[in-house]
């Protein structure tokens, strides 16, 4: 707890030093990430800028980030340790990436985590200065904050700008918290992480069976366990579903605004919970048609996790309809 707290007050020589001695370490404890410095790889940047290249060096990427006078971008400054609120500002960030706004997002800051097991875990902004709008976003793998984008969150009421993003981590799995200003803000806050023990992921498995198959349920008495990079903070209930044969699926929540839901946004996760996002979506059409559907090419015998989840808040009763993307839907009464 006091390290949190010294390193915690912006103190950028600290940082720096701590950064460096954390950089070895982790390239050394994870050979395998795949931290190539592409950009190419991440199919959710939707014209985010390039977080790759935040001193303007075009697209010759230094040998190995050792040339003379080359700064690496290292976006993630301290540990992030479970269960302990870490307090900071925004403001001694650099604005570089944008989570989960595409309208020009202020400095932020990121936060290495190590999941200590597998399972659902939660990241939060417990408080933040009332005229900060902050955004919270998880990005895979090493402090260059190039990874693969796994999730994000905005506000995750109606009544608050607070972000919080529930995620599905593997035992030692890496990741980055970054916590963001929208429309250039920038302002103070703790962050916290808490492992949600009592939840599972998948919350069921859809038998095989001819389609098109419609799930019924409600999320009106879930909890937020999941976010896609599409937001997503509303309670949800995750379906794994493995596709019959190679083609093209349609996933979608039509008729569940008339059954009762507010607002349902789906996303989809490739093999399992803790998988890369294939697709994440709110509306079908923005503000006019508040039903969710996502179109995927699949594999035979590909398995996905189909999260049925609501825009900030919103739940209620759903039908999920899984469909081959040839064929319309049933008609859900
Ligand atoms: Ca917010
Ligand atoms: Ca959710
Ligand atoms: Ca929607």
């Amino acid at each position: 707890m006091a390290r949190i707290d010294a390193i915690g007050k912006n103190h950028r020589g600290v940082r720096a030093g701590l950064m460096a001695g954390w950089l070895v370490a982790a390239c050394a404890s994870t050979p395998g990430d795949d931290d190539d410095g592409s950009v190419e790889h991440d199919p959710h940047d939707h014209g985010d800028g390039d977080p790759h290249d935040p001193e303007g060096h075009g697209s010759g990427d230094p040998p190995d980030g050792h040339g003379e006078g080359f700064e690496p971008y290292l976006c993630a400054s301290q540990e992030l340790i479970l269960g302990v609120a870490l307090s900071d500002h925004t403001g001694s960030g650099r604005a570089e990436l944008e989570m989960c706004h595409t309208e020009a997002s202020g400095a932020e800051l990121g936060y290495h985590f190590v999941a200590p097991a597998e399972g659902l875990y939660r990241f939060r902004v417990e408080s933040h200065d009332e005229a900060f709008d902050p955004t919270l976003g998880i990005i895979r793998g090493g402090p260059a904050c190039d990874g693969e984008r796994v999730a994000c969150s905005d506000d995750r009421g109606r009544d608050t700008r607070l972000p919080e993003v529930g995620t599905y981590l593997t035992a030692a799995e890496s990741v980055i918290a970054i916590v963001d200003g929208k429309v250039g803000a920038t302002g103070p806050y703790t962050l916290v992480v808490e492992a949600m023990a009592d939840e599972r992921c998948p919350d069921e498995v859809i038998d095989a069976g001819p389609l098109p198959i419609v799930v019924y349920g409600d999320t009106s008495d879930e909890l937020n366990t999941l976010n896609g990079t599409c937001s997503g903070s509303g309670p949800d209930r995750s379906y794994l579903w493995t596709a019959p044969y190679e083609g093209r699926f349609v996933f979608e929540t039509v008729g569940s605004v008339a059954l009762g839901h507010d607002d349902p946004l789906l996303h989809v996760r490739d093999g399992g919970c803790g998988g890369g996002e294939l697709a994440c979506r709110d509306d079908i059409e923005a503000g006019v048609d508040l039903e969710s559907r996502v179109e995927l090419e699949l594999a035979a015998d590909q398995t996905v996790v189909v999260v049925v989840d609501g825009w900030i808040d919103q739940s209620g009763p759903f039908a999920l309809t899984i469909r081959p993307a040839n064929r319309p839907g049933r008609v859900v009464d």
